[in-house]
């Protein structure tokens, strides 16, 4: 990456703060005063930072200050919009979260407290969720008489299912941390304060795979879910063939074969 990108990157607003732990990158929402609420210049310095992630972060981990994740979009910017605007704004949130599911490095969300309206659409954007015991999972877009608009219509029924993500928008329900991971909303629950250790454990571990792996979980996994079988079962003899051509594929194939590399045991 040239050195403009990279100063794109780390020039962040002030509600975002990056720092690093060797290969894995924290991305902190940091507006605790407004409960992390997504404001357009947060919104567009996520997709900035995603957009030119610096080389050398391997994986990415995305953490709330404060008490809540994120209470969603910053209602104070909505009032004055008008429908074109509003549809600028959308997409906009969609560029954005396109750049995290999308793009470079894995992502891991640590969810705590308020992880609603558009932090849910946020968390759901990412690869792995880890929630705290304090996580709570809501759409208030119902009973705020607007909708989501974050990519959550799209992304939260596959995480789990049309049906409940209805009964959320139009009779106000929540789910807990432990509801939410039996349900698919995150992928670990943890007590409190233990989040962001979890995130960084995980972040760690998938910064170590090969590149290839990494691209081919993200990108044709998701794409092979919503094509035909067999242009899924094409995509994957395709990917397959693409990540065992690699030289690092080849690396650690003759380390596991020579007793270098580690057995796979449940742990
Ligand atoms: C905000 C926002 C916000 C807090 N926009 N300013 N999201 C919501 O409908 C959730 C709205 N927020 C809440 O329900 C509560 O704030 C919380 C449960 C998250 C936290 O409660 P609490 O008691 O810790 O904090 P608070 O006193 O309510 O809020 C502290 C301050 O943050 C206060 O501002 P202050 O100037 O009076 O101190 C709040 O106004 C402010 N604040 N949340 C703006 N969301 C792409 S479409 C996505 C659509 C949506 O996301 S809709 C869901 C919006």
């Amino acid at each position: 990456m040239s050195d403009n990108k990279h100063e794109a990157a780390t020039r962040l607003p002030p509600s975002l703060h990056f720092e690093r732990r060797d290969a894995v990158g924290i991305l902190r929402l940091f507006r605790p005063h407004k409960r992390n609420a997504l404001d357009d210049a947060t919104i567009q310095g996520i997709e900035n930072f995603f957009a030119a992630i610096p080389d050398d972060i391997k994986a990415m981990v995305i953490h709330g200050e404060g008490e809540h994740f994120c209470a969603g979009l910053d209602l104070s910017e909505l009032s004055e919009r008008d429908i074109a605007a509003g549809i600028a704004h959308s997409r906009a949130w969609h560029r954005a979260f396109e750049r995290i599911e999308f793009g470079r490095v894995p992502v891991v969300a640590v969810l705590h407290g308020a992880v609603v309206g558009g932090g849910l659409e946020l968390a759901a954007a990412c690869h792995i969720r880890v929630a705290e015991r304090s996580a709570y999972y809501a759409l208030p877009e119902g009973s705020r008489g607007i909708f989501l608009g974050g990519g959550g219509s799209v992304r939260l029924p596959r995480l789990i299912g049309t049906t409940r993500v209805i009964d959320m928008m139009l009779t106000g329900r929540t789910y807990g941390a432990d509801e939410g991971v039996a349900l698919g909303f995150s992928h670990y629950v943890v007590e409190a304060g233990a989040g962001l250790a979890k995130a960084i454990e995980l972040a760690e571990r998938m910064a170590g795979n090969a590149p290839m792996t990494n691209f081919a979980a993200m990108h044709v996994l998701p794409h092979n879910a919503e094509q035909d079988r067999a242009s899924g079962l094409l995509m994957e003899a395709l990917m397959a063939a693409i990540a065992q051509s690699d030289p690092e594929a080849k690396r650690r194939l003759r380390d596991f074969l020579e007793k270098r590399a580690p057995k796979t045991v449940l742990r």
